[in-house]
């Protein structure tokens, strides 16, 4: 864990999300611009924690704008043997501290309050939190404005991850957070902001029943490439907008069978286009479908206010209302009869969580 003292700086923490309406497919040429925007919830209870350790000489308050950043970076692992560095984190750190001149050494220790490849994205909030301790480090509040400081915060962790975008602003109603692509997409500039939406959301629960914890074949960085060329890529994009508005609709007066219907329709269309790309990337097993078909004959039966939703990857995404926790329930024990074997469940305990 980490070690924080009083007064110390280059500390932060960021939640991970999950998308409801998904970003897939970045635009050739451009740094990290997506090819649709998107919509996500935030999932408070996984957190990623940073600190960040100047080291050498240091001086937050002397922005240096004529300075050139030239230093190599160097990432050494926990034994301090020297490991590549991912080339997303090289230009994102390098973007920061461009203006700060040259000597500055930076040791960073990170942890997940979560387990690795457990189907909640530790690049979202990693990528966040590395973000905005640099920023806490460097005292960017000094020199920035409220306003300006948070575009900065959500456009450098685009640069580390696209959806990290979505974990980066402050504050606490940030529930959805919308991530819309630019209308000109020679621009390197998104915008991020949160939603309105009706209060009864705040009782939101959030659960992720894990059918495969192993790390996935394709990443995502690899998958978004090959998004364009499925057939079915051009027509979800082209669905994306209107399905943006009737998100923000249904999330501000709490109509819940449509935000449920638009969720699992854009798991379901984000995996086609997925599947059906060159190459293809299959992030689904056989349970997942297994298990969606129990969960919807299931919430039939009992009339529930819960939906599913995927990353990309096999697990299992569940969203529901505190009233319907023993449909969630009882969905488990049938889906663990069905396979034969225990789901594992980890919970988001950002709400007072039932479970
Ligand atoms: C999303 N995913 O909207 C979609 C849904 C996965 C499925 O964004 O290359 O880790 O770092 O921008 O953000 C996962 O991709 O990819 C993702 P990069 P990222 O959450």
């Amino acid at each position: 864990k980490i070690i924080i003292q009083n007064g110390d700086l280059g500390y932060a923490s960021a939640p991970s999300n999950i998308a409801l309406l998904k970003y897939w497919g970045k635009t050739l040429g451009r740094e990290q611009i997506p090819i649709n925007s998107s919509i996500s919830y935030t999932l408070g209870g996984f957190r990623s924690f940073t600190k960040v350790t100047a080291l050498g000489r240091f001086f937050p308050d002397e922005i240096k704008s004529d300075a050139l950043f030239s230093n190599q970076l160097i990432l050494k692992n926990k034994n301090n043997e020297i490991i590549q560095i991912p080339h997303k984190m090289d230009r994102l750190i390098k973007s920061i501290l461009f203006p700060f001149g040259k000597e500055i050494y930076l040791k960073i220790d990170s942890y997940n309050n979560f387990p690795t490849a457990c189907g909640i994205a530790s690049s979202a909030s990693g990528y966040a939190a590395l973000v905005a301790a640099i920023a806490d480090l460097l005292q960017l509040q000094i020199h920035f404005t409220e306003q300006e400081l948070k575009i900065w915060l959500t456009e450098w962790s685009r640069l580390g991850s696209g959806s990290a975008t979505r974990s980066a602003l402050t504050g606490d109603d940030k529930f959805f957070v919308k991530w819309e692509t630019p209308s000109d997409h020679k621009i390197d500039f998104s915008e991020t902001q949160n939603l309105k939406y009706h209060p009864k959301w705040r009782t939101l629960q959030h659960v992720v029943f894990i059918l495969d914890s192993n790390e996935k074949s394709t990443s995502s960085s690899e998958g978004h490439k090959f998004a364009e060329t499925s057939p079915f890529h051009k027509i979800r994009v082209a669905g994306i907008p209107s399905r943006m508005k009737l998100m923000e609709k249904g999330l501000q007066e709490f109509d819940f069978d449509f935000i449920q219907y638009l969720s699992e329709e854009d798991a379901y269309s984000m995996h086609a286009v997925m599947q059906t790309g060159e190459p293809k990337a299959c992030y689904l097993n056989n349970e997942t479908a297994e298990i969606i078909s129990i969960f919807v004959k299931l919430r039939n039966k009992y009339e529930a206010k819960a939906f599913w939703t995927l990353d990309a990857g096999p697990n299992l995404h569940v969203l529901f209302m505190p009233d319907s926790l023993s449909f969630v329930q009882e969905f488990h024990q049938i889906a663990q009869k069905f396979l034969n074997r225990k789901i594992n469940n980890i919970v988001n305990n950002f709400n007072e969580s039932l479970i």
